[in-house]
């Protein structure tokens, strides 16, 4: 069984795409101890169950809202084998924000690429090849109304659920001073295993830098705790 979140910004085509992807065989249930609701549906593909996941519609990954913090814990706790990305390719830009983020996450991402209908007719010049290799993800074109590029999206998904071990990366530079900030981070959440085997230690070393209340939080209840706010603590005044 081969289990895909399905992620996106709201109004990006997340509904229709899902439904199509599992024949709208979807059943609904909550997130645990949130009003937050979680459908998922299966679908059968080249002989593999597939089990689709669909995540809250939003712009971002914050610790702040409800249903980004169990969208977020979903990806990095349950860590489903594939997390599909639904982009609204006529409005690329805005969308492509939210990937980054769970690039980030170190998600194995594919990118849906939808609305394609739409940026083909207003003349869009979307390089997806280009796009794919910045970005370092499959990225397919679709269109969730009609089910164009759907099947290219299927074989994408098999493929990078295969692919997992490979554990293809990119990752987004801050520059050299605060990516010097988040090595100091990381080396220290390192070496706690309890953390470092379930969290991407560069993940937890970025969260720990923005101060994100959960993630502190969780750091509060390590062992490398008086390291890790000492080191924080100086890196803030500057040293
Ligand atoms: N033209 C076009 N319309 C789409 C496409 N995908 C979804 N839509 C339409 O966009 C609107 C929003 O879709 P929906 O699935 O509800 O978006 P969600 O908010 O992300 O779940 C609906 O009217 C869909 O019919 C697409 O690829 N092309
Ligand atoms: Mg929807």
């Amino acid at each position: 069984m081969i289990t895909v979140g399905v992620i996106g910004n709201p109004n990006v085509g997340k509904t229709e795409l899902f439904n199509r992807l599992t024949g709208s065989r979807a059943y609904v249930a909550n997130f645990p101890g949130a009003t937050v609701q979680k459908r998922e549906g299966t679908a059968k593909v080249k002989g593999e169950e597939i089990k689709f996941i669909d995540l809250p519609g939003l712009y971002s990954l914050t610790a702040e809202a409800t249903d980004q913090l169990i969208a977020r814990n979903f990806i990095v706790e349950e860590k489903p084998d594939v997390v599909i990305d639904i982009v609204d390719g006529a409005n690329l830009e805005r969308n492509l924000y939210l990937t980054l983020l769970l690039i980030e996450l170190e998600a194995n991402l594919v990118v849906a690429l939808n609305m394609w209908d739409v940026a083909q007719s207003r003349g869009d010049n979307i390089d997806v090849k280009m796009l794919s290799e910045m970005l370092g993800v499959p990225v397919v074109p679709t269109v969730a109304t009609t089910g164009e590029g759907l099947d290219k999206l299927r074989d994408e998904i098999i493929k990078a659920a295969k692919e997992k071990e490979k554990k293809r990366k990119t990752t987004i530079s801050y520059g050299d001073d605060v990516e010097r900030w988040i090595k100091q981070l990381e080396e220290i959440i390192q070496k706690d295993e309890r953390l470092s085997t379930r969290y991407p230690a560069r993940w937890l070393a970025i969260k720990v830098l923005e101060r994100d209340e959960v993630i502190l939080k969780m750091m509060e209840e390590s062992k490398l705790k008086d390291e890790l706010f000492e080191r924080l603590e100086k890196i803030t005044s500057g040293g």
